[in-house]
Formats: C-alpha cells, sequence, structure tokens
C-alpha cells in the first residue's frame, strides 16, 4: 500500500514517518510512503502558496494551482486510489473508517495550513473529507499522520510476530481489558490473582468481565453496538446485579 502527503511542511510528516510501527512497515516493503512538498509547484519567484481571501477577512487561504500541480505530480498507482483532505468538517474519523481505507492501494492526504484552502480544491481533488475529531489543528499533518497510523496497523505483517490487532480496543466493539507485567506487587498494588493462576479459562473470563465493566462505565455508547454473545450478558447481568454499573 502506497501514502503520499502533499504539505508544505514535509519535514514534520518525514519526521513522523522516520519511527515505530510505520518506519518497520516501510523497511519491511509493506507500505511505501511518498512526501510532496507543495510550495515545489507555486508558479512564482517567492514560492507563494497561500493568498488572501475574496470577500476580505483575516488570515490567508492555501491557492489552488499549487495543491492542483503536487496532486497531478503523484502518479495514480493502478488500482485503488483515495485523495483524502483533512479537516474538521470531515466525516469523522473511526476504526471501521480505519478498515475502509486499508481496501485500497493509495492514499494521498491532503494537508492543508492558514485559515483553509481554496474551495475549488476541496470540489475538484478530494475523493472524501476526513476529520479525525472535534478540535481544530494549525495544519492537517497531524490528522494525515493518525489516519496512517491506523490504517498501517491493519495491513498484514505490519504489527510482527504474533501481535495481533484483533484483540485491540475498538476491534471485538469494547474498550480492552487492563494489562500487567512484573513486578507482581508495585508501589503496594498486586497483579490481580487469576492472572497468576494459570487457569487459562478463568483468566479469559476474567478478562471479558474487566472489558464490559470498562465499556459499560467509560463508553456506554460502544456497547449497544458491540456483538455482545450470551455469556457477556450474563456477565453484564452480574455486574448490573452488583450495581458496579448503572442497569439499562
Ligand atoms: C484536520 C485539519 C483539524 C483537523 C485541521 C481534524 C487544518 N484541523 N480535526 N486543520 O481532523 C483548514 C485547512 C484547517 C486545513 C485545516
Amino acid at each position: 500500500m502506497r501514502f503520499d502527503f502533499l504539505t508544505i511542511f514535509p519535514g514534520m510528516v518525514s519526521a513522523f514517518l522516520a519511527e515505530g510501527v510505520v518506519a518497520r512497515a516501510i523497511e519491511k516493503g509493506l507500505i511505501s510512503v511518498h512526501v510532496v512538498n507543495i510550495r515545489d509547484f507555486a508558479g512564482d519567484p517567492h514560492r507563494t502558496t497561500d493568498d488572501r481571501p475574496y470577500g476580505g477577512g483575516d488570515g490567508m487561504v492555501m491557492k489552488p494551482e499549487p495543491i492542483y500541480g503536487a496532486l497531478r505530480s503523484v502518479g495514480r498507482e493502478g488500482g485503488r486510489s483515495q485523495v483524502i483532505l483533512l479537516s474538521p468538517q470531515g466525516e469523522r474519523f473511526d476504526q471501521a473508517m480505519a478498515w475502509d481505507l486499508a481496501r485500497y492501494d493509495q492514499l494521498i492526504f491532503l494537508c492543508g495550513r492558514y485559515e483553509g484552502i481554496d474551495e475549488r480544491v476541496r470540489l475538484l481533488c478530494a475523493d472524501r473529507e476526513v476529520s479525525i475529531g472535534d478540535y481544530v489543528l494549525s495544519g492537517g499533518e497531524l490528522a494525515a499522520a493518525v489516519v496512517t497510523d491506523a490504517v498501517a496497523r491493519l495491513i498484514p505483517g505490519v504489527l510482527g510476530g504474533t501481535r495481533s490487532n484483533l484483540e485491540d480496543t475498538f476491534e471485538g466493539g469494547l474498550l480492552e481489558y487492563p494489562h500487567y507485567t512484573r513486578p507482581e506487587v508495585f508501589m503496594g498494588h498486586r497483579v490481580p490473582a487469576v492472572l497468576l493462576s494459570g487457569n487459562h479459562e478463568k483468566i479469559r473470563r476474567w478478562r471479558r468481565t474487566e472489558s464490559l465493566r470498562r465499556t459499560m462505565k467509560r463508553r456506554p455508547d460502544l456497547l449497544e453496538r458491540a456483538h455482545l454473545t450470551r455469556e457477556d450478558e450474563e456477565i453484564l447481568a452480574a455486574l448490573r446485579g452488583r450495581g458496579e454499573v448503572r442497569a439499562e
């Protein structure tokens, strides 16, 4: 899978790509990344990428021509590709959208700066507009990095060894159970005894219970959409009976 980033701050994107899971995926040849400097496609000696807004007002707007030129310079991979504009006005990014995006051969991220980009870029260039959450960033680069990380870890082989993303928070529709490693006692807090018992069935049930308890307490909205087994329903009924979480 190929990821392209169109930005006026290529160094910001390269820094993110240089370490961690994404960097390993590039080394292994599982993904390839290309960072394109929009400024290289400005038409004037000053390499201008922004201009004053028609109609007046504060702030600057990104000019359409440099972005259009940068986009044309990016080869479209034979198969399926998507041009994604990162903006607070986009469709909200979540784990389901990450899976959807992972089906493409190429994702091209349009990272804007300033007060906004010329509306005709949105109209002519973007296949979709995506937001990583209800807050404003100074540029689309961090949002593109977030989407890239979430999508890359879904590509087979990117998470090494036996590590699977199927147990991650959200994949089963629930929050994850708590994790512990050595030491057995830390600052007076003991690792739950069941995890030391060696009884795999008991451990599995404890983890499921903690997952359900956490989701119920913190994200009851997720629980409504989760696929629950008969055992899950029993566990939830028991938690409610003990008054730990509120009844439906
Ligand atoms: C994306 C981009 C927030 C998000 C952004 C988000 C840069 N802020 N919530 N800022 O995903 C106007 C043009 C603002 C670029 C954009």
